[in-house]
């Protein structure tokens, strides 16, 4: 049993379109019952596809590699596809991180073989809310 709280960093797509945001919230809910999620801020129902201006993209770009290292678990919702989400499991993957994506089954999209072709990640399909929370119960108890 771990004695600290894991650090989860949660992504999904902001510029690539913001189609999943409130489910994107529902996931981070669920997240935040098993340790911290450094990136709330992805289900915010007011980001949008702009971003904020009150930080720069390169000050965004050092504060989530920074936070991608401190994490425990990378959890990314993909069903957008989006170019950050997918730089960021590239990047979780050679730092040998714990990832989980969650592809939703209602997407308009086909899924990226990149993704779902890569065994170093848990790609699991849904298809709404309450399954996630069956998925994130054996996964937190299989690596806690
Ligand atoms: O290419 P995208 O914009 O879709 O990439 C989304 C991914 O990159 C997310 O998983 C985020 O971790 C990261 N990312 C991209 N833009 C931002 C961002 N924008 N803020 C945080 N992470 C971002 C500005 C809004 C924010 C300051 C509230």
């Amino acid at each position: 049993m771990r004695k600290t709280a894991m650090i989860i960093y949660f992504a999904g797509s902001i510029r690539g379109g913001r189609n999943f945001q409130s489910v994107y919230q529902e996931i981070i809910s669920l997240l935040q019952n098993y340790g911290l999620v450094l990136t709330e801020h992805i289900g915010r129902s007011d980001l949008n596809a702009a971003g904020e201006a009150d930080i720069s993209d390169n000050e965004i770009y050092q504060r989530d590699i920074s936070w991608i290292k401190q994490a425990d678990l990378i959890v990314a919702e993909v069903s957008n596809p989006s170019l950050g989400v997918g730089y960021e499991l590239g990047l979780a993957e050679s730092l040998g991180k714990n990832i989980i994506c969650l592809y939703n089954q209602k997407s308009e999209f086909i899924l990226s073989a990149m993704i779902s072709g890569n065994n170093k990640f848990k790609v699991k399909t849904y298809q709404n809310i309450n399954e996630l929370q069956i998925v994130f119960k054996k996964i937190f108890d299989e690596i806690s």
